[in-house]
């Protein structure tokens, strides 16, 4: 492959812009829609598809606590319940959080790093497809009456097959299967993008501190999310087939399922808090208009929660019997995790500090996480203490902790950062005084919902109930809570609307409307299909503010290289090497295709078939998927042709 340094724009008829479009764009119309592959497109449905998953266990939400605003209340009735909680746990954890900030990372990263696509587009499309499907398997629950019950951890031997006959669980294991196939494919398209194909120039000490953090996201995804696919494999296969993992009568254990689960689950927590933290990041550098303080210490302090959440996940079998060595390491080794997450708190506070922070709609969402997480973190040290935590366990005290740290540590950085990068999606500002209305609605309907519950917990209400008697001091806590939850509704709704009020009716958005550092702010708003249209060579941590902007052309330093000429109409991205951005060659990227959707459509055939005990269907699905890869994979043949 010849590479040649070119101006960036040739004569009108032969207009290299034009060239990159027609090379990098896909098919008009519904088939282009059906084999989309591009990263913008792909993590664009992540993001608006996990959304709406937000709003539906918000809904369920909303219902559970119109439930509970008033003793013995009845809206809805103990299954009910047990189906409102679970639907709820899963979907904002496996629907909403993970999807939303991986998609978000697939759309950014290769803007931040001056990349063209993700490294497998269609691996990449099948991840969505996969997550999809999975989502709507769990949902399909509903019409078949069996709605997993069994709380979003499914406890053995409640989740067993003796003591749940149903299909509620399996419901839930193999839609769950499904999404956590898709987590997997998204991390590795985001670690190996990360580390192969950075602009060159792109040193690992110069990559924005977003792209720092999904790298650890997606190490962490690939960790957890297979110990978890593992715990549900197992208990399928003792639920269907009867091999006892966890049945201590045929020599299995009911804790195997507790660690293998929060092995996953404790990490899990900060497969949301980093990335979201890189988010918080991005806006605090951007609204401060200063480079992150401490840029070496936030990087380790989120490689050092990576690695020291993997060790925290007994916390949460504190009341199970375990030895006392253990309690005491897991305990010291929960509050230790303190520590990053306080050090993230202070760069961010310097960068402000001695910054000249512009408080728009994103900053004051990164300002309401400050509070509420410091506030979550706070609670949280106090029940990584075990005789705490034998206390407030099951009671509402945890889940007033863990809301403030989930919801506190990681919806209010998304929908910061949806308002900051929304222009760049959709080519349209949302309004600031809509924006600053769903904040102040948003955050105070939050503390007023779930700051009386630590004290309902300290009373002693326990969590997961349907109901509760009056007289026992929990009736006016309640009451402010659910209050607090409607106002927090309102905020939550202003805020959707004014997302879609600007994506298609907003005023035009500039290239760059709050005057960012990293290279996303270099390309046109709406990015073009193919992002950069010669690749950036990046000299400095923050390209967008050095004196050369990258992609004005003219400067030596600002340009560029080109790759294969565009009328070649070949996909290529360079590759450049992991720790220095040196640059290093050139690669070829698949383009669109149907494989991917076929073959994710053979994988929820299987998962069908194991569900109905209909293991012809199963055995279909699965040659359907072997089918699907190979042909994925063939050769483009035509492509060359052309
Ligand atoms: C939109 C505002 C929200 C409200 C009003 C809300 C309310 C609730 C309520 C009432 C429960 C049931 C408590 C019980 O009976 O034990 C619950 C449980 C839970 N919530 Fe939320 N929640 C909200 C947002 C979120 C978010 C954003 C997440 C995570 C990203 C989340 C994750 C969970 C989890 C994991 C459970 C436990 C489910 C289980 O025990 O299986 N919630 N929430
Ligand atoms: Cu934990």
């Amino acid at each position: 492959v010849t590479i040649t340094t070119t101006a960036p724009s040739g004569g009108p008829a032969d207009d290299p812009t034009d060239e990159l479009v027609r090379t990098w764009g896909g098919k008009p119309g519904l088939p282009g829609w059906l084999t989309a592959v591009n990263h913008k497109q792909i993590g664009a449905r992540f993001i608006v598809t996990a959304f709406g998953f937000l709003l539906i266990a918000g809904a369920a939400a909303v219902v559970m606590r119109t439930q509970l605003a008033v003793p013995e209340a009845r809206v809805v009735g103990p299954q009910g319940y047990n189906e409102l909680f679970t639907m709820h746990g899963t979907t904002m954890l496996f629907l909403f959080a993970v999807p939303i900030l991986e998609g978000l990372a697939m759309y950014l990263v290769p803007l931040m790093i001056g990349a063209r696509d993700l490294p497998f587009p269609r691996l990449n499309a099948f991840g969505y497809w996969t997550y999809l499907f999975g989502g709507l398997l769990l949902y399909a629950s509903i019409f078949t009456g069996s709605v997993p019950d069994g709380g979003w951890y499914n406890y053995v031997p409640l989740a067993g097959p003796e003591a749940s006959p149903g299909s509620n669980i399996d419901f839930w294991l193999l839609g769950v299967t499904m999404l956590e196939i898709s987590g997997i494919v998204g991390a590795i398209e985001l670690i190996v993008v990360i580390l192969r194909h950075r602009a060159p120039g792109m040193s690992i000490e110069r990559m924005p501190l977003f792209v720092w953090s999904s790298l650890v996201m997606a190490v962490m995804i690939l960790f957890a999310f297979t110990a978890i696919l593992t715990a549900s494999l197992l208990l399928e296969l003792e639920r269907k087939l009867g091999l006892p993992f966890y049945r201590p009568e045929g020599g299995g254990n009911p804790l195997l399922w507790q660690h293998l689960f929060w092995i996953f689950g404790h990490p899990e927590v900060y497969i949301m808090l980093v990335p979201a933290t890189g988010i918080v990041s991005a806006i605090v550098t951007t609204h401060a208009r200063r480079p992150v303080f401490g840029y070496a210490w936030v990087v380790a302090a989120l490689v050092g929660i990576g690695v020291l959440s993997f060790g925290l996940w007994v916390h949460h079998m504190f009341t199970v019997g375990i030895p006392m060595l253990a309690l005491s390491f897991f305990g010291v080794a929960s509050i230790l995790i303190a520590i990053p997450s306080g050090v993230q708190i202070f760069a961010w506070l310097a960068t402000l500090w001695s910054g000249r922070p512009r408080w728009d709609t994103p900053l004051l969402y990164v300002g309401g996480f400050v509070v509420i997480f410091v506030l979550g973190g706070v609670t949280g040290v106090m029940v990584a203490s075990p005789p705490f935590d034998w206390q407030a366990h099951d009671t509402y005290f945890i889940v007033a902790h863990f809301h403030y740290v989930i919801l506190g540590g990681v919806v209010f950085p998304i929908f910061g950062g949806l308002h900051h990068w929304l222009p760049k999606m959709t080519g349209r500002m949302p309004s600031e005084k809509a924006g600053k209305a769903s904040f102040w609605l948003f955050f105070v309907g939050f503390n007023v919902a779930f700051f009386p519950l630590h004290h309902v917990g300290f009373l002693g209400m326990p969590r997961r109930v349907y109901t509760y008697q009056p007289g026992l001091g929990w009736d006016w806590l309640n009451f402010v809570s659910t209050m607090g939850t409607y106002v927090m509704t309102v905020g939550i709704a202003i805020f959707t609307g004014n997302l879609l009020w600007s994506w298609f009716k907003g005023p035009k958005a500039p290239d760059d409307p709050w005057g960012g550092e990293s290279l996303e702010w270099a390309v046109p708003s709406p990015a073009p299909v193919y992002n950069f249209r010669t690749v950036p060579l990046v000299v400095s941590r923050e390209p967008m503010w050095d004196p050369a902007r990258p992609g004005e052309g003219g400067d030596e330093e600002d340009l560029l290289l080109a790759l294969a000429e565009p009328h070649e109409r070949r996909r290529e991205q360079v590759i450049t090497s992991a720790v220095e951005g040196r640059f290093l060659g050139v690669t070829r990227l698949a383009g669109p295709s149907y494989w991917p959707l076929f073959a994710a459509i053979a994988v929820a055939v299987l998962m069908i078939g194991i569900l109905t005990d209909f293991y012809v269907l199963a055995g279909l699905g699965l040659a359907g998927t072997v089918v699907s890869v190979i042909g994925w994979l063939r050769p483009p043949h035509r492509e060359a042709a052309s």
